[in-house]
């Protein structure tokens, strides 16, 4: 994904893997944020599935996801009316398939052990060397092992649902997908759902229609534990988003983000100017915020419930999953909440999490550390001055770059604090889920 900025010209991964480089266009930012709110707002009303000037991509055919049970390209005019939503298919348990999909000759499924060392040693090397990267192939996604565990043993998780392809003369671990519980809130009822991620084919069985097989066994296993919808997000159009939103970047380092191609100086900018720009200050300033303790989690889970109220859109966490999900875990999530000092009360909390990308062919750095925002609850303190201390915590964290989306309330800091726009977007999807589409500003929903 590339990102259009006053300063620099700039190259970054994303879910889409579509990067594509872009000139620079002094002071751009703010029409670019208010073009890429209208645009956004508009496609979702008009339900066209890509951004204006990007056409050229258009509505594909869908020989498999036609079959889905999911909202397809033409149906967007049906959508405005449907409100909360409803099943697109409803299914029987003994309706599912008791046996396992066939696989191509020469493969078999295993269910993954990520609690065991050697196993997570052969996912994080099959994610590592085919996991999303950008166009050029110059950064690839480098989520760690510690952070696969993180993201793959929640509270409710289920061995079968770490879903593996392996070569069955050899046993190399070749494809991965996986499902995780949760709840979420849609359009304010509670819906459970399993978060499907790291969908990953070897890249020398590209094009061979694996990933329906591995969508079509992942969701026989998920029926099978009496689950129905699922969401996930892509940084590709399929039928249908029912979100959209654009990532936006801010420079923490960068003369390296400079060095290894993310950005580029503008002709108009010392790299002197640059760096004086993205400075930050050494300490944070709101009064009282402090790394986020077990002793936190039922006051702050309550006040993040609070806060999400007004959003169609997000995780609905209980005490146990808030732990899991926001305790800090150094290299892998970090989150801090603002106590206020007299009443010891809490009333805000930021969080962000850790995914690197390896700088696929540099001769001094091998990775980006990119630091993307996760969960928020800016309910006392304006959210402009939490994301800054965000920044200034990332920054001490030896992240390169911050990244987040243009959804709840994060359009509000991203001018003042020097975001720039990338160009990929993240498209959020419902499986077997019918509902009016959500803006941008109406999601909370962050998902790894
Ligand atoms: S998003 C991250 C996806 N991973 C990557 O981008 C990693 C690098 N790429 C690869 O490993 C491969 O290119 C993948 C496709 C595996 C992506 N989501 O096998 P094929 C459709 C959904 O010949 P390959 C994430 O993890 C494509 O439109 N579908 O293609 C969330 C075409 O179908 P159709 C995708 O390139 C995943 C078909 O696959 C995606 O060898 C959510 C072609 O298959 C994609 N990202 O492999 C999965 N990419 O002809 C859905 C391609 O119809 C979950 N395709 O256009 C649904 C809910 C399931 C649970 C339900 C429970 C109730």
């Amino acid at each position: 994904m590339s990102k259009k900025e006053s300063l620099t010209e700039t190259t970054v991964t994303d879910d889409a893997g579509t990067p594509a480089k872009v000139e620079a266009e002094p002071n751009a930012n703010s029409q670019q944020i208010d073009a890429v709110r209208s645009n956004l707002a508009k496609m979702l009303l008009e339900g066209s599935t890509m951004p204006a000037g990007n056409k050229e991509d258009g509505v594909k055919e869908h020989k498999f996801w036609c079959t889905q049970p999911v909202v397809q390209h033409d149906q967007e005019r049906e959508l405005q009316d449907l409100g909360a939503g409803s099943a697109i298919e409803s299914k029987k348990l003994e309706d599912v398939p008791k046996k396992p999909y066939p696989l191509i000759e020469g493969f078999e499924w295993c269910d993954v052990n990520i609690n065991d060392e050697k196993e997570l040693e052969e996912t994080y090397r099959l994610l590592n060397q085919n996991y999303v990267e950008d166009g050029e192939a110059m950064f690839r996604f480098d989520y760690r092992r510690e952070f696969l565990k993180w993201a793959l043993l929640p509270p409710g998780w289920h061995p079968s649902w770490h879903l593996g392809v392996r070569v069955k003369s050899n046993r190399k671990l070749v494809a991965f997908i996986t499902a995780v519980p949760a709840t979420v809130k849609l359009h304010h009822n509670d819906r459970p759902v399993v978060e499907i991620n790291f969908l990953c084919v070897h890249k020398k069985l590209r094009s061979k229609r694996l990933a329906p097989v591995l969508i079509r066994e992942i969701t026989r296993r998920v029926n099978l534990r009496n689950v129905w919808q699922a969401v996930y997000t892509a940084g590709i159009v399929l039928p249908r988003p029912v979100s959209s939103s654009y990532y936006f970047h801010r420079s923490l380092n960068p003369k390296k983000l400079i060095d290894i191609g993310f950005s580029r100086l503008s002709p108009r900018m010392t790299m002197a100017r640059t760096i004086k720009l993205y400075s930050l200050k050494a300490e944070t300033s709101t009064p009282g915020i402090r790394p986020m303790e077990a002793r936190d989690v039922p006051e702050a889970c309550a006040l993040l419930a609070k806060y999400y109220k007004k959003y169609k859109l997000y995780t609905s966490f209980s005490e146990e999953d808030f732990a899991h999900w926001l305790l800090p875990r150094e290299g892998v999530i970090y989150s801090y909440v603002v106590e206020e000092p007299t009443s010891k009360a809490i009333t805000d909390m930021i969080s962000f999490y850790s995914l690197p990308s390896s700088i696929i062919q540099h001769p001094n750095y091998k990775t980006l550390n990119a630091a993307y925002s996760f969960c928020n609850a800016p309910m006392t303190t304006p959210i402009v001055d939490l994301m800054r201390d965000a920044l200034i915590l990332a920054k001490r964290n030896n992240f390169d770059v911050f990244n987040a989306l243009d959804l709840a309330e994060n359009a509000q800091f991203f001018r003042e604090l020097h975001f720039l726009i990338g160009d990929g977007m993240l498209h959020y999807y419902l499986y077997n889920w019918k509902c009016k589409p959500i803006d941008p500003s109406e999601n909370a929903l962050v998902l790894l």
